[in-house]
């Protein structure tokens, strides 16, 4: 009998209102339930958005080297825990052990981060043009929160929206992805074992169509911090601007890494592989156009195509397994679609592209790592986010061309070049249209102390991590004292 798990409202764990459940399945197996959850209503969002606001308050007034140590805790909480966190997140989500410790290891740097941001100045003060007047401003929380966040970082983004939410003094109400619900049952674990105090932190799993929504339309919810999908984050920004809420939206890419004549194929290669089969292609800053200046094309894709049929598909948690498989059904349905997609548009298939079949494939969502060559610019896989194992070779004249081509997209999350001549490097750090540049490494990852997010319709414009989170979740109080 799997372990049941519930909501956590109020500093209680609790049932959904109406009973109903969800199973947590594992896409590398799915004859494995890794236990049973509850699938909220908005009557149950509605009591955590209600016991979020009673708790704003003391939380607000408590002081912020407190609220430091809380995230510190928690922080340990889940260090100590990596293996058996990182196991459940790659039993739930389906990336890699290696990668799934991985994650929980950032979540741990995340709120170690955040933990030391509480020692941080909050505020400027300012010269007033009266001689006895004290002028400062100060950045003060907004209030109750809402956090939806997706199944492919099931503890990194959660961590990294709930670590500057807290530590800036807002609650929480948490609408983590209803497929990954266990490893948001540690994050909210972490911080009951550290201490929070009650109704600061709310746990809700659920559709988004109901608490998911109820966090959008609900009043007392004074901001929404989401990733996902393009479709559902503008539609959950219009909905929150209607009714005075601030949003905040990271979400699709269509990344590309640019590979120059002189680079190091090998190299190149590698990069390529990391950045777009990692985590089975299942991440905003994949590589999914791999833009090759035409001198070097050929080397190039034969060398890729060559390490690609390599690459060892399967259960996540074996260890010699470099790509897990598609998070669910639907996610296959849609990759194997594009990739008809793809040859119906007239890309060649160089490599994979079909579902993997046999007896260690027959009970999860497993795709191989596939590679298109001959992909023009305005195909649909050239535009559309697929959201798995699949990259494109798109050839380009010269570097102008392959900065053209990079940046003809409604996207601009992530973009990486692969050169060693500094002036092209500096050319394409300057007129690329991308929030987060790398130049010789993979277009994915994502330091914690650094901002995150996209231009163009990657993101909302403001930038989550770092200290750019500040933005987000506080507001400035300007205080003028006077003697009187
Ligand atoms: C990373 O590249 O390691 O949903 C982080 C996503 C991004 C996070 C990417 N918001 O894939």
């Amino acid at each position: 009998m799997p372990q049941q798990y519930k909501n956590y409202i109020d500093g209680q764990w609790t049932d959904a209102s109406n009973h109903a459940q969800t199973h947590d399945i594992n896409p590398a197996n799915t004859r494995e339930e890794l236990g049973t959850f509850p699938s909220a209503t908005r009557e149950d969002a509605r009591r955590a958005i209600d016991a979020a606001q009673r708790a704003f308050s003391n939380w607000a007034r408590t002081p912020m080297p407190k609220r430091g140590e809380i995230l510190d805790k928690a922080a340990n909480w889940l260090e100590a825990r990596v293996d058996e966190v990182g196991a459940a997140l790659t039993r739930e989500e389906g990336k890699t052990f290696v990668e799934g410790k991985a994650e929980v290891a950032r979540g741990v740097s995340i709120l170690r981060f955040f933990a030391g941001e509480c020692l941080q100045p909050t505020g400027d003060v300012y010269p007033s043009a009266s001689a006895s007047t004290f002028l400062f401003a100060e950045r003060v929380p907004l209030g109750v929160v809402g956090l939806i966040t997706p199944w492919n970082f099931p503890c990194a983004i959660p961590t990294w929206k709930m670590a500057p939410a807290l530590a800036y003094g807002n609650t929480i109400v948490f609408k983590p992805a209803e497929i990954t619900p266990l490893t948001a049952w540690y994050i909210v674990s972490a911080f009951e074992q550290a201490g929070l105090p009650p109704g600061v932190l709310n746990l809700v799993v659920g559709r988004g169509s109901q608490a998911g929504q109820e966090l959008v339309e609900n009043s007392k919810v004074k901001a929404i911090s989401f990733t996902g999908s393009n479709e559902v984050g503008t539609r959950l920004a219009a909905t929150v601007a209607q009714r005075g809420g601030k949003s905040q939206l990271e979400l699709g890419g269509k990344n590309p890494i640019v590979v120059l004549n002189d680079a190091d194929i090998s190299r190149a290669v590698e990069l390529t592989i990391q950045g777009a089969m990692l985590s089975t292609g299942q991440k905003c800053t994949a590589t999914s156009r791999a833009i090759v200046v035409r001198d070097v094309a050929n080397e190039y894709r034969d060398a890729l195509a060559a390490r690609v049929k390599q690459l060892r598909v399967g259960d996540g948690m074996q260890s010699d397994v470099y790509m897990g498989p598609l998070v669910s059904a639907d996610a296959e349905k849609t990759v194997l679609e594009y990739i008809e997609i793809g040859k119906n548009e007239g890309a060649r298939l160089v490599t994979g592209g079909e579902k993997l079949r046999g007896e260690e494939y027959a009970h999860g969502f497993f795709v191989a790592p596939t590679v298109f060559d001959n992909v023009t610019p305005d195909m649909r896989i050239a535009q559309e986010e697929i959201f798995g194992p699949v990259v494109g070779v798109i050839q380009a004249k010269d570097i102008d061309d392959a900065i053209a081509l990079a940046n003809h997209t409604r996207f601009g999350l992530s973009a990486s070049v692969v050169t060693r001549d500094l002036n092209l490097a500096l050319r394409f750090m300057r007129e690329i249209e991308a929030g987060i540049v790398h130049v010789n490494s993979m277009t994915a990852g994502a330091e914690p102390q650094a901002p995150f997010g996209g231009f163009k319709e990657s993101s909302s414009g403001t930038r989550e991590q770092g200290k750019a989170a500040r933005e987000f979740f506080t507001q400035w109080k300007t205080v003028y004292v006077d003697p009187l």
